[in-house]
């Protein structure tokens, strides 16, 4: 095996973009040194179904990012070129419930780990996970850099102090600090508290008999989605572009989540009818009659974000980024793992 070319840290490698940006930094001759947090049971599952998590380039190390002495002991031994800071508590629903904590993790933890650059080394290169949910309540369609920010959770807020200071570091000390404003990307690593693997995995056990009725909130939020394996690639190339910047990545497409909720239907070939408004609204299955979709209060958010779409023209044109893969086909993608890890008994 040859020796590695760069050495890379990635905070957050338990999570779905933290599991394929490693993937790829591996496959392209990197060091990685990935960080997970202490729990009472290990959380390894996406780096296990990649199969990378022996790899002999990949080294683990227990992190928590609230913790400075444990970013500089990070940036210390793992003595990286490039950092990506993808941890957070990324749930925005929970954000609501937890505004402090989110705040300390996602917002304040980006800080540790820019005064852990600052202080051991200057010229790491470090990639913010800055997020589309910073727009919130939309002031332009599309959104791109330019637009103005009105975030909607405590989650929203949280990222848009990281994202700041991301800028502030950059501009004060003069470190490679980049922020990729991503929108909603997916994929069959998804976490199942997020709608697009809810629904997936729904769809999987209603048509293996396994669930009844998939339950959900607001089916009138629109997103633009994409695939999160593409996505970590846009910020892979942020750190090897000339200068430190900002850039949106998104598909320039959006749809509700009714619409996401009939295309992984229609993949197991169950065509929905919808019946009823608002909290009163069901999705009925043409051939049987049976309600499948069923609105409930409980999923609601204090305040929403109601539509997302992206223009990722910049991205393309400094960075030579674009997305492929289609929401059908990465809509069909997560409902055959669902399927495939349902047969087969998996708890994740
Ligand atoms: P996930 O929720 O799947 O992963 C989050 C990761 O952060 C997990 O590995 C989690 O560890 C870790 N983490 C949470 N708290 C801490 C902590 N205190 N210390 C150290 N690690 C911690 O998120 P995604 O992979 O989907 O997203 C990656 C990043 O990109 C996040 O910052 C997210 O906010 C942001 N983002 C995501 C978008 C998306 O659509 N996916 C869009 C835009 C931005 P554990 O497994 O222990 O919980
Ligand atoms: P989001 O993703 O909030 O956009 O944040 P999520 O999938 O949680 O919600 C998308 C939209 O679906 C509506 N919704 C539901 N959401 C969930 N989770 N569960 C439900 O039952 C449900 N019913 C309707 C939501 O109200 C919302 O409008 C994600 C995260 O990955 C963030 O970390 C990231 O920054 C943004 O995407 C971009």
């Amino acid at each position: 095996m040859q020796q590695p070319t760069k050495r890379a840290v990635i905070t957050g490698i338990t999570g779905q973009d933290g599991a394929y940006l490693a993937q790829l930094l591996l496959d392209k001759g990197y060091h990685v040194t990935g960080t997970f947090r202490r729990a009472s049971s290990t959380n390894f599952w996406r780096i296990e179904e990649l199969g990378i998590d022996t790899h002999p380039n990949l080294s683990l190390v227990e992190f928590d990012l609230t913790d400075l002495a444990s970013s500089l002991r990070l940036i210390q031994n793992a003595a990286p070129d490039e950092v990506y800071n993808l941890a957070a508590q990324s749930f925005v629903g929970v954000s609501f419930d937890q505004p402090l904590t989110t705040a300390s993790i996602t917002g304040l933890g980006a800080v540790n780990l820019l005064e852990a650059i600052r202080i051991v080394n200057p010229k790491i290169r470090f990639y913010q996970a800055s997020t589309s949910e910073m727009f919130g309540k939309v002031q332009a369609i599309p959104q791109v850099e330019e637009t103005p920010f009105y975030p909607r959770s405590p989650y929203g807020v949280a990222k848009l102090y990281a994202h700041w200071m991301t800028i502030n570091y950059r501009e004060s000390y003069g470190i490679f600090g980049s922020s990729g404003i991503l929108f909603n990307h997916e994929s069959p690593l998804r976490g199942r508290e997020f709608v697009t693997r809810k629904i997936s995995d729904s769809v999987a056990k209603i048509a293996l008999g396994k669930l009844e009725v998939l339950e959900l909130g607001n089916l009138d939020a629109k997103r633009d989605w994409g695939y999160a394996r593409e996505y970590v690639e846009g910020m892979w190339r942020m750190l090897q572009a000339e200068r430190p910047d900002t850039y949106v990545l998104a598909t320039n497409r959006t749809e509700t989540v009714r619409d996401f909720v009939a295309m992984a239907f229609k993949s197991v070939d169950v065509t929905l009818d919808w019946q009823g408004s608002g909290e009163a609204e069901t999705g009925v299955c043409t051939r049987s009659g049976k309600a499948l979709v069923r609105v409930s209060p409980r999923f609601y958010r204090p305040a929403e974000v109601d539509l997302l779409i992206g223009d990722a023209a910049k991205a393309k044109r400094e960075l030579g980024w674009e997305p492929q893969t289609t929401l059908e086909a990465l809509c069909q993608m997560m409902v055959e793992a669902d399927l495939r890890r349902n047969r087969q008994g998996a708890s994740f």
